[in-house]
């Protein structure tokens, strides 16, 4: 195999694209005319909980009804090539916060927007796994304290987990490929990590269906869906 390792794969909304998950800024990324921007933040969910969560409720019905695609398997499959050879020679960070790359298989990750699946009380703290969808009641309420839940997601202005955070720009910082894979490359700190491993004399795949601002700096820009392009890639590499 002639992929110079360690590799790190960062993927975005679009990887779940052809699974049926709606994208953050692709057509279908609207609700009730609402952008994402305005209702993924803490004010927002303060002045309207109900909002947010029947935002979040819908996202979490969406995404209840979708199963990982060809690209999820395929990174499965890099993970346990590369592993093979040195276990820690891989990391995959998705800012995806919809669950199908656990689903697919996906070991060796780091989830740095958090989890739609996972929910917190504002008021004591709990927090834990609730896969009801659609959920029981608008906002969901904390069984010990009564407090309300939110998603277990990073809001715009909301600093990511800092061990996540850590683990994440170490592998930027060491990685001797980085693939990039359906992503706007708009939101920090995320977008930052592919430009570090630049820095740092990588080499950086972005798979894409369209140009971004990471086009222009990428030793490779695959354009076509990702469930396609990346298995397409793959096949290459292990020939
Ligand atoms: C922070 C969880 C410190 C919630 C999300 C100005 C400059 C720089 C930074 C900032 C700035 N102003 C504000 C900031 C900071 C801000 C930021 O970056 N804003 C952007 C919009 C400018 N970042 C933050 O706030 C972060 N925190 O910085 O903390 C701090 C602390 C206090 C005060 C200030 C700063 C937190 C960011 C995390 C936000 N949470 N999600 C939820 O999901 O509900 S981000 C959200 O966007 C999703 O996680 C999503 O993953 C992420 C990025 O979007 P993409 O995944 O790229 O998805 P998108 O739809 O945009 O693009 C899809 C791509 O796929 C496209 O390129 C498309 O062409 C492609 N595609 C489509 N189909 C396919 C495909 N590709 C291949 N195949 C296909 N079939
Ligand atoms: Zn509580």
């Amino acid at each position: 195999m002639s992929l110079r390792l360690p590799l790190l794969v960062l993927t975005g909304a679009g990887i779940s694209a052809e699974s049926g998950v709606p994208t953050f800024r692709g057509v279908d990324g609207l609700w009730r005319n609402y952008r994402a921007e305005e209702l993924a933040t803490p004010e927002a969910f303060a002045a309207d909980p109900k909002l947010v969560w029947e935002w979040y409720d819908w996202r979490r019905r969406e995404i209840a009804k979708c199963t990982p695609n060809a690209a999820h398997r395929s990174i499965v499959e890099i993970e346990s090539h590369v592993a093979d050879e040195d276990p820690d020679s891989f990391l995959l960070v998705t800012q995806n916060v919809d669950g199908l790359h656990e689903l697919a298989g996906s070991e060796r990750m780091e989830r740095i927007h958090g989890s739609i699946w996972e929910v917190q009380c504002i008021k004591c703290g709990w927090s834990g796994v609730d896969r009801s969808a659609p959920l029981k009641r608008l906002p969901p309420t904390c069984r010990s304290c009564k407090g309300t839940l939110r998603p277990g997601v990073v809001w715009f202005g909301e600093s990511l987990n800092a061990g996540t955070l850590r683990r994440s720009v170490d592998a930027a910082e060491g990685a001797g490929t980085v693939l990039v894979v359906g992503t706007s490359s708009l939101v920090y700190p995320a977008a930052a990590l592919p430009e570090t491993a630049l820095r740092r004399g990588a080499h950086v795949v972005e798979f894409n269906i369209e140009d971004t601002p990471l086009t222009p700096f990428v030793h490779e820009s695959v354009r076509g869906p990702a469930a396609e392009a990346l298995p397409q890639w793959w096949a290459r590499q292990v020939k």
